[in-house]
């Protein structure tokens, strides 16, 4: 009996914890969290211990599917690849290159290879009609902030072992462990913060997990965070409590955010968004008045139709209290490596555009490069040059992640070609025509790409594989296969030869005459890891390529298996900005515009019933329902009720009901609870594993019914292009049990 013990991140969430994984003849035998872990001190939840069960799952594919008369059957690589070389650049000659989309998902931002290598599979294609997540999650909030801070990924993170104020709206970090902030231990953190005297107030329309160890709890009418953030920068204004603190003489704008938000005085937002106007008052008051403080915002603020309204609000918010850049308040990560706010001139940038192409069909525009992903079922269904008639999928499942997805499966069926690199058959892949399996991720290392530059500390860290990798290609190497076949290359195409043939060519365009003493040094590496070694010593912690002899490199990070720490986050102002101006950008035309409408809705009736979504630490997304560890104990899809909603619809705790929305119903579990918002309930999303054609055996077997389906495909934040999730009337009606309608029958009789 051989053991040997390895170190991995998580690549199940966004808080990276560090992971020690004891390996025994081959077989994961325990995983723990890394006591040695700079980053995430042992940190881990119960999802890291599924991780072996993922790996050794018998539904997990592990060779290529094609569908044959219907049915997916196994097949070479060969195979898959040669079929798809057959059809995918013969269909881009005949119809044109936006007619193939590239559809990108969550896990994508957890799998080092995915991450690196799919801009280029987007590059070999070439079409505009390229989709992902982040419409169904947070464009809204990176949009505000390169509009304010001039790149995409310069998101203010709270410093939160020196904050002594957080106010978190809209986030349940202890049930989805944080998101655009990669805090491991959150509780353990607010424990920590409470203890120096510091206090944690939580603005949910459910009494969350996180409601629930915090110091105060505001309910919030769903959707209307809005009108809570205008009227609380209002208030500042108001009563004199503007101070900018470090960002004094970076900021610009102030005046016409005081305009703009000038009518949304506390007394004419209160009914619309359920607080109170003394307690608005009171919000602002504490903000401005403790020193270290900070407001973190999350998916709850960003999946309505106010999203970038709201996303930007906050960190008007940070930023007129002089808690931005402020340690203790909302600072920058400095990442180690592919961070652009790292990079070229510092201060100074181009910023960020949107609209540069619009979706076909609804007009909306690109932001990030991306069109918004509750479009691509009308691009595929509605006839006309350009129409959607092929999609590569990575890592995605649309048909339970995004709203109306049942539409979305139609359309998938009337597809030319599909093809989807995935660990499953589910409800998305059953409609390829080819499927491509990823690798495990205990069979793959990994380096945290984005989570690296929304880090709670500086840090970094590298996770080589656990278990040896079997014999098919990598994901960088399946989506570079991708690109190739795409650019009319033949299916046998070597893809190393062609990654350093790219990469000899990225070196020459970045580097010029210093070229070959980058390829010099990265000698003996390829793909991802490649790109990782020059990105970490041409970064800010970096060796320069021996230049700066103590600094980073790849082979260094590898050598501190448990990680590197690279300290707490440190003031970058102005050094991090990269708008046109130099500065903060406090009041883009884009937001101020939209500010009109909101104000228009102020006074808009309350619905007698909506309904918000849920997370639960046991589950993840809609993928990890097949995974034993993870299944089993009470069902987590029920639908939470206020007490007040049980007596005026007449139901039972535990009894079903029927919940309809725009365009379907479901029957679900009723669970009563004292923690919704009267008039608001709960329903997690991406259940509903019941559908025909897919290999998920555990999951199928208590599939919980899928809130996506009841949700408007066409309702969106006209500025980021995001789904509204959250806040969406509904209908709910009490289900008889049997013994109730035959009482009711015999009462009748
Ligand atoms: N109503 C409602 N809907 C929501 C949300 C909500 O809060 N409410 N949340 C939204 C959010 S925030 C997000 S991010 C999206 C997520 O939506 P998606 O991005 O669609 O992600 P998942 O539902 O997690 O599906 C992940 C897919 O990736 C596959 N997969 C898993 N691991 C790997 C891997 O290592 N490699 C490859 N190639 N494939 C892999 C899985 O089999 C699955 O098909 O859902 C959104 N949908
Ligand atoms: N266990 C687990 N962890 C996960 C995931 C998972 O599915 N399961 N998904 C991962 C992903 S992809 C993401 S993006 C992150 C998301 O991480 P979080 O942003 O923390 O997401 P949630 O846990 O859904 O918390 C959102 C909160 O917003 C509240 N809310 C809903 N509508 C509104 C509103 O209109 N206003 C306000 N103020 N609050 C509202 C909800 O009641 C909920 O408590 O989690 C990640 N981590
Ligand atoms: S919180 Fe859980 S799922 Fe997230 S990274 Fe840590 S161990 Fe993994
Ligand atoms: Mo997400």
């Amino acid at each position: 009996m051989t053991q040997s013990s390895h170190y991995r991140i998580c690549p199940l969430c966004e808080a990276c914890c560090g992971l020690q994984i004891t390996v025994q003849d081959g077989a994961v035998i325990s995983v723990r969290g890394d006591a040695n872990d700079p980053f995430s001190h042992g940190y881990l939840c119960p999802k890291a211990v599924a991780l072996k069960d993922l790996h050794e799952d018998p539904d997990r594919l592990r060779t290529p599917m094609i569908k044959r008369d219907g049915q997916h059957v196994s097949v070479s690589w060969d195979e898959a690849f040669t079929f798809i070389g057959q059809r995918l650049p013969a269909l881009m000659q005949q119809h044109g290159r936006d007619a193939v989309a590239l559809a990108v998902g969550n896990p994508a931002s957890h799998k080092f290879g995915l991450f690196t290598y799919f801009p280029k599979l987007a590059r070999a294609l070439g079409t505009h009609n390229v989709y992902s997540a982040s419409s169904l999650d947070q464009v809204p909030k990176q949009l505000s902030c390169a509009l304010m801070f001039g790149h995409w990924m310069s998101v203010p993170l709270p410093d939160i072992s020196r904050c002594d104020l957080l106010l978190v709206i809209g986030a349940n970090p202890l049930a989805s462990n944080g998101s655009l902030f990669t805090v491991p231990d959150f509780k353990g953190k607010v424990r920590a913060l409470q203890a120096r005297g510091g206090r944690v107030v939580v603005i949910d329309p459910r009494r969350s997990e996180t409601a629930a160890v915090a110091d105060a709890h505001h309910f919030i009418r769903p959707g209307s965070d809005v009108f809570l953030l205008a009227a609380m920068v209002q208030t500042l204004f108001a009563r004199g409590w503007v101070k900018l603190g470090r960002a004094a003489g970076w900021v610009q704008g102030v005046d016409e955010v005081a305009q703009a938000v000038a009518a949304f005085t506390p007394q004419s937002v209160a009914a619309r968004c359920g607080v109170a106007a003394e307690t608005i008052v009171e919000l602002s008051n504490a903000l401005a008045h403790t020193e270290r403080a900070a407001v973190y915002a999350r998916i709850g603020t960003c999946t309505q139709t106010y999203g970038t309204l709201a996303s930007w609000l906050v960190d008007v918010l940070n930023v007129l209290t002089g808690h931005l850049d402020a340690p203790g308040g909302v600072m920058f990560a400095k990442a180690p490596a592919f961070a652009s706010n790292t990079q070229g001139a510092a201060g100074v940038g181009r910023g960020v555009a949107t609209g540069r192409h619009h979706a076909r069909v609804s007009h909306a525009p690109e932001v990030m490069g991306e069109l918004p992903m509750t479009c691509l079922a009308e691009e595929i269904e509605t006839p006309g040059a350009d129409q959607v008639r092929a999609l590569i999928t990575v890592a995605t499942n649309p048909v339970l992640s995004a709203p109306n997805g049942q539409r979305l499966s139609r359309a998938l069926e009337q597809l030319d070609l599909m093809v989807s690199v995935d660990m499953y058959l589910n409800e998305t892949t059953r409609h390829a025509d080819v499927i491509l399996p990823a690798v495990s991720p205990l069979q793959d290392d990994q380096y945290d790409v984005v989570f690296s530059q929304l880090s709670w500390r500086n840090q970094a860290r590298y996770s080589s594989a656990v278990l040896p990798p079997d014999a098919r290609p990598a994901e960088w190497q399946i989506l570079l296969k991708l690109a190739a076949l795409a650019q009319g290359l033949p299916s046998d195409v070597d893809v190393n030869a062609l990654d350093d043939a790219q990469f000899a060519q990225e070196a020459q365009r970045q580097w010029g005459d210093q070229s070959s003493a980058v390829l010099q040094a990265t000698q003996g590496l390829r793909g991802p890891q490649r790109l990782l070694d020059v990105a970490l010593r041409a970064g800010p912690y970096g060796d320069s390529f021996g230049m700066r002899p103590n600094g980073l490199t790849l082979q260094r990070v590898m050598d501190a298996p448990s990680g590197i720490d690279l300290g707490e986050l440190q003031p970058r102002l102005p050094e991090v900005l990269r708008t046109p101006s130099g500065h903060i950008e406090l009041a883009p035309a884009l937001l101020l515009a939209d500010v009109p409408r909101a104000w228009a809705d102020v006074t808009a009736p309350v619905p007698d019933l909506v309904v918000i979504g849920r997370r639960d630490v046991r589950s993840n997304n809609s993928w990890m329902h097949n995974l034993p560890t993870l299944a089993k104990g009470p069902q987590r899809c029920t639908l939470l009720v206020h007490p007040q909603d049980e007596a005026r619809l007449g139901l039972t705790d535990g009894g079903m009901a029927q919940l309809s929305g725009a365009y379907a119903s479901v029957e679900v579990q009723v669970q009563i609870s004292p923690d919704m918002m009267p008039g608001v309930v709960s329903l997690p999303h991406g259940w509903g594993h019941d559908l025909p054609g897919t290999r998920l055996a555990l999951a199928s077997q208590r599939p919980g019914v899928n809130l996506n389906a009841l949700l408007d495909d066409q309702w969106r934040d006209p500025l980021s292009g995001n789904a509204v999730l959250s806040g969406v009337p509904v209908r709910l009606e009490a289900i008889p049990s049997a013994v109730e309608a035959a009482h009711a029958s015999l009462c009748a009789r």
